[in-house]
């Protein structure tokens, strides 16, 4: 049974979310048939994808499925995760990826919607950033999105509280394009997506491209890289790391030592 819809009409491609027993939590199976779906969309010329929930959905999606992110002693969120790799496939598509949200947004799924083009939402949605409560140490270019689409003082408090930001806050600080309700939503984005629709592909990939350069265009010596990555190891390597994941597993709330 597939865990997503997707369908084309008028040049748009759509992919929805529909895996509402998990959550539409981002498994390994859920995140490559995002990526066989963008990559069809990609073949069959799309100019536009919107990325969605069902309609009326209650969680958007509850993020990184915890039962598939290693014990302990391995990076969590390295090279190979599935969502690092469809996040790099959603930036280096060349046509807009929006985000329609409606419901929760939890985890890496923060992330996820961060890292589309453009996010339009509910008043009801809400934005959770949660590594902090689960013990993890997200990785660089993972808060580079965060910090693309939102200050550092936004991204540090959605980060370090790891509590739901609501989709109307997200708007007044330009992260979220536009919030809609509910009933209107569909046609909003249907509305946006043929705007884009209608000019010209080439230059709209390019833009993208250039876009997704400048944005990442960080300077990072190999020995700040090399610091970052000891750091991120000390912190999947610790109790508290095991700690995170086995009290969500065991559905309780984790005790932080520090250690
Ligand atoms: C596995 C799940 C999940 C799930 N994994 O429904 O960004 S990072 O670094 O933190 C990264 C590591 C990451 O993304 O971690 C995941 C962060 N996500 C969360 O903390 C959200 C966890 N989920 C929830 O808080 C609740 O499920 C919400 C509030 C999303 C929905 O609550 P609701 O009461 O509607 P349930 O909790 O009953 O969940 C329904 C089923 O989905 C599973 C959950 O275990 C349950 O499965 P069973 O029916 O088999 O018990 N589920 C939900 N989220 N992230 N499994």
């Amino acid at each position: 049974m597939s865990l997503i819809h997707t369908d084309i009409a008028d040049d748009v491609g759509i992919i929805t979310l529909c895996h509402q027993a998990k959550r539409n939590a981002l498994s390994e199976t859920l995140i490559k048939e995002v990526q066989a779906a963008l990559g069809a969309f990609k073949a069959q010329s799309v100019r536009v994808v919107i990325l969605r929930a069902e309609p009326g959905a209650k969680v958007w999606s509850a993020g990184h499925l915890v039962d598939e992110l290693p014990e302990s002693g391995y990076d969590p969120l390295g090279w190979q995760d599935p969502l690092r790799s469809v996040i790099r496939d959603i930036e280096a598509l060349p046509v807009p990826v929006i985000a329609m949200v409606e419901g929760g947004v939890w985890g890496g799924a923060c992330e996820l919607v961060f890292a589309c083009d453009m996010i339009i939402a509910t008043p009801e949605a809400t934005f959770a950033a949660t590594p902090a409560k689960l013990g993890v140490p997200y990785n660089v270019s993972g808060l580079l999105t965060f910090l693309t689409a939102a200050t550092p003082h936004i991204a540090k408090e959605l980060l370090f509280t790891g509590r739901p930001m609501r989709a109307s806050r997200l708007e007044i600080l330009g992260i979220v394009n536009h919030v809609v309700p509910a009933d209107k939503i569909e046609a909003f984005c249907q509305d946006m997506a043929r705007g884009i629709v209608d000019n010209s592909p080439l230059a709209i990939s390019v833009m993208k491209e250039q876009l997704r350069i400048l944005g990442a265009a960080q300077p990072l010596s190999p020995q700040d890289f090399e610091r970052i990555q000891g750091l991120r190891r000390v912190v999947y390597r610790s109790a508290d790391y095991r700690e995170g994941i086995r009290a969500f597993k065991e559905k309780r709330k984790p005790v932080y030592r520090g250690e």
